[in-house]
């Protein structure tokens, strides 16, 4: 029993020693930001790239672009120091987006909504020039400018897909909760309400007609 005591109050006094040496040592943490490059290092740095081939279904069929399945888009680097559903936690992420066309549609991303519709975002631009699309639900969708220092808050219920109408890559930083999750889906099958097309070097916003469902009857 005595022994016991003994060892209990041991543990207590190197438990206090830890905590001690915590609170009077300034720790140096791992992860760190090159702001204006857009880079991420430290560890569980997780990273995705999008390939053109990636992209099926976000040109339209007929665009004939000379350009090569294997062409990298966009690629993504972001910090999960929270795991991925988990209520409560954030995730911080860059992504570089390409200048570039496929016929004479940008370069942009897939484009989702959260799958959690109170799940807001924060998007922050560093380099390159370009468009926000946002939709809402009913397929009203408009665009925001984004150019280095514009800082834009998504609502949790907006569909959000990025768009390079520059002639550098587009950086840009974003801050989501870590359970937001994406719905792909809905886009891959509507898309959204407009598409940013090159008329002229100029950017133009062309609304998506829909093409409407028309019963036959014999
Ligand atoms: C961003 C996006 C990133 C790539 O981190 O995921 O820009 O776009 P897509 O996911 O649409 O391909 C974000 O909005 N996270 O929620
Ligand atoms: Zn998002």
């Amino acid at each position: 029993m005595i022994n016991g005591a003994i060892q209990l109050h041991g543990k207590l006094e190197h438990t206090n020693l830890m905590k001690e040496k915590k609170q009077t040592a300034i720790e140096t943490l791992e992860t760190t930001v090159d702001w204006r490059l857009g880079n991420l290092r430290g560890p569980n740095i997780q990273r995705s790239r999008k390939l053109l081939k990636d992209l099926t279904g976000v040109y339209p069929q007929h665009a004939s672009s000379g350009l090569t399945s294997d062409t990298e888009v966009y690629s993504v680097q972001w910090w999960a120091p929270a795991e991925e559903g988990q209520e409560g936690g954030l995730f911080w992420g860059v992504t570089h987006l390409h200048a570039g066309r496929v016929g004479n549609e940008y370069f942009m991303t897939h484009g989702h909504f959260h799958a959690l519709p109170t799940r807001a975002e924060y998007y922050t631009a560093v380099s390159g020039r370009g468009i926000l699309l946002r939709m809402e639900r009913s397929g009203r969708t408009w665009a925001e400018e984004m150019t280095p220092g514009t800082l834009l808050y998504i609502d949790g219920r907006h569909a959000h897909r990025v768009v390079n109408v520059g002639n550098e890559p587009l950086v840009f930083w974003a801050c989501w909760p870590s359970d937001a999750g994406y719905d792909y889906g809905t886009i891959a099958r509507d898309g959204f309400g407009l598409r940013v097309l090159e008329r002229d070097g100029k950017a133009v916003l062309v609304p998506v007609v829909k093409e409407e469902h028309v019963e036959h009857i014999d």
